[in-house]
């Protein structure tokens, strides 16, 4: 007998998984993944061992108790569901149910990919997936900001036989098997993207037919584009003219995808990065084009008709000041470690009355935590995935039973129980409002969005609307801090002793979950001993890690990955400018032996 499910996991891939007497294995009947699955699933999530037991006040209680506690704290006068990405399965809100009933708050916003979509919904009106199967047509395939190998290991087989462009400050793997590689400046891949399109002006390669019918605002974008000074820009970005000649010769009249990360985005300025990116794409005449486009996080519930949604109060996911509300639930989720600037999170969070963490496993939020309840793991219960990297959703079976936990449904319903309320439909009607909405293609299902050729009637929701180009750029942080420095560096001979701190993802982690990280990757010219203890500051905050070595990173940056203890010690409470999204690499840190 197999059961079929996927992996819940927040990552690109979205993995088909098949269970045959106990065994885990990837579904190979399935067109996502490559016949293997990650270590995470085989390895990291064995190894880390979950919470078996409800707490209150760290005793441990039986779940009638810790539910009892939970719905007593939930009669108070104020309360707040703050959700993370622990598991991408659409069941995961129906929680919302309850708090739109209690007259509850919710958040809005991101810690993710916000900044970047929101400049996509700019330009294109709709944030639609661009299907595997068109990228696997492209002659030319540009990763930026985009560490492939480690976070969207299953879109390898997708790139072979590829001219493959990298963009990226650190030597990824990928960037190393590259046919042209760019060592960027942090921060800079808006100047890049606008750069590279007045070059496509100036040699007159753009696709006017394309553009006439689609993004007829081009001759203003053109004008835009001109107000950028090539030299000083070029110099600023770390390349020059030559190197830019490579890029295009890749770019020019060819089937081209920018398999664009969550790395070129972390940052204030990330919604008009991407809106760039799509205007170069456009400007080439990407759009609506086998084998041509852009692939971001796409919005995964796209033409669902999302049986959660509720008209709660909302308030800002990665600025949630916490101590606003009586009760506060945190449910698949590590804000103490996982949003900017945890020296505040951390005070928010203890000056909640009672703050209830409903999750998986241990971690820098349930250690704070009045109420602690265990969930059930995504093999334990039913549910629904969509996915941001592909156009697939798998119904979700259980795989198997455990004794440990409460599903989000039962969670729910006992909460509605408890109060009396009625409306809450079964399980299997929720589950079913999602996977009849679904395309099918034989037995395969597909997201309602859907598109072969995503833009090919045009942009917005209904299609038929134009592309629309940037006309403004305001940038205080690079005015002040960093491009007066560059403008002025002949005359002023100081250097900016400061690294820029990137946080990527961890082959060993998802985010927070499996194997934390207490090390910093540096260049070996920047001074450091391999092993060596050193404290990195920031504005807001400090930690001490140890040392790696490592000459793949570009000089003036340092790399602590996002599942390092304590890195969001260092991180901004920022949103960006677009998108409500945190600002994790607007942020630049010292170095103390
Ligand atoms: N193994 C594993 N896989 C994961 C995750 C995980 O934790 N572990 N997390 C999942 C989640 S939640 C997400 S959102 C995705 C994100 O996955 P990705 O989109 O790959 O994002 P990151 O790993 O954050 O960073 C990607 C790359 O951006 C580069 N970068 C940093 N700053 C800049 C910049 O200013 N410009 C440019 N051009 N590049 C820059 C980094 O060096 C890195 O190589 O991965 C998912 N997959
Ligand atoms: N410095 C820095 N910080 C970052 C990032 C970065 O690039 N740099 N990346 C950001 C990004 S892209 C993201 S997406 C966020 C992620 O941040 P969070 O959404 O906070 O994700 P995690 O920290 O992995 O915590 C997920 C928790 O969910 C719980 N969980 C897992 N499965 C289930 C389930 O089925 N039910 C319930 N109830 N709980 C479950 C687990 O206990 C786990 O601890 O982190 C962000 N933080
Ligand atoms: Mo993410």
């Amino acid at each position: 007998m197999q059961t079929k499910t996927a992996c819940a996991l927040d990552c690109y891939d979205a993995c088909a998984i098949v269970v045959e007497k106990g065994k885990v294995k990837a579904d190979t009947s399935n067109p996502i993944g490559n016949g293997a699955l990650c270590a995470l699933v085989n390895k990291y999530m064995d190894e880390t061992p979950r919470i078996t037991t409800p707490r209150i006040e760290g005793k441990e209680v039986s779940l009638d108790e810790a539910m009892k506690a939970v719905h007593d704290a939930f009669m108070k006068k104020t309360s707040l569901l703050w959700r993370g990405s622990g598991n991408m399965g659409v069941m995961q809100e129906v929680s919302n149910l309850f708090i739109e009933r209690i007259n509850g708050t919710l958040t809005y916003g991101s810690l993710c990919d916000g900044a970047g979509e929101a400049g996509i919904l700019e330009g294109r009106g709709v944030n639609r997936n661009l299907p595997l199967e068109q990228i696997q047509k492209a002659d030319t395939v540009v990763i930026w900001g985009r560490n492939i190998t480690v976070t969207n290991a299953h879109m390898m087989p997708y790139l072979e036989g590829k001219n493959i462009v990298v963009i990226d400050p650190v030597k990824t793997a990928i960037a190393k098997k590259a046919d042209f590689y760019l060592q960027i400046q942090p921060r800079t891949d808006y100047y890049l993207a606008i750069m590279l399109a007045r070059f496509i002006y100036m040699e007159d390669s753009q696709d006017i037919e394309w553009l006439e019918e689609n993004a007829s605002e081009y001759e203003a974008f053109y004008e835009f584009t001109q107000e950028h000074r090539i030299k000083a820009i070029l110099s600023y970005i770390g390349t020059d003219l030559g190197e830019m000649g490579q890029i295009l010769h890749f770019l020019r009249h060819q089937k081209v995808v920018f398999l664009v990360g969550a790395g070129v985005q972390k940052y204030t300025t990330g919604s008009y990065t991407l809106q760039a990116i799509d205007a170069l794409a456009s400007l080439l005449g990407l759009f609506g084009k086998e084998g041509c486009g852009v692939h971001y996080l796409s919005t995964s519930k796209l033409g669902f008709d999302n049986p959660f949604e509720v008209g709660c109060k909302k308030i800002s996911k990665p600025l949630a000041s916490f101590s606003d509300f009586d009760t506060v639930l945190i449910q698949g989720g590590n804000p103490a470690a996982s949003m900017p600037n945890s020296v505040g999170v951390t005070k928010e969070l203890e000056a909640v009355d009672t703050l209830i963490y409903f999750g998986l496993y241990e971690n820098e939020t349930s250690k704070r935590a009045k109420i602690v309840i265990p969930a059930k793991h995504f093999f334990e219960k039913e549910d629904v995935l969509l996915s941001y990297g592909h156009q697939y959703v798998r119904k979700m079976h259980k795989v198997r039973e455990s004794d440990i936990g409460i599903s989000e449904y039962d969670f729910t319903k006992n909460l509605f129980d408890a109060f009396g309320l009625e409306g809450l439909e079964e399980e299997s009607y929720y589950i079913d409002a999602w996977i009849k909405q679904c395309k099918q293609e034989n037995d395969i299902l597909l997201s309602p969005a859907h598109q072969d050729i995503p833009y090919a009637d045009g942009f917005g929701i209904e299609g038929g609307d134009e592309f629309v180009f940037i006309e403004e750029y305001e940038d205080d942080f690079i005015n002040t801090k960093q491009f007066t420095k560059v403008r002025t560096s002949k005359k002023n001979k100081e250097e900016d002793k400061r690294f820029w701190l990137l946080s990527p993802k961890s082959p060993k982690s998802l985010n927070t979950q499996y194997r934390r990280d207490n090390k910093v990757y540096l260049h070996p010219d920047i001074g450091y001993k391999e092993g060596e203890n050193i404290k990195l500051i920031s504005e807001y905050g400090s930690i001490q890690l140890e040392v790696k070595l490592n000459e793949d990173i570009r000089r003036n940056c340092i790399v602590v990955p996002s599942n390092t203890i304590g890195i969001n010690n260092l991180t901004p409470p920022i949103s960006s400018q677009e998108g409500e999204s945190a600002c994790y690499q607007e942020v630049k840190v010292e170095i103390q032996k």
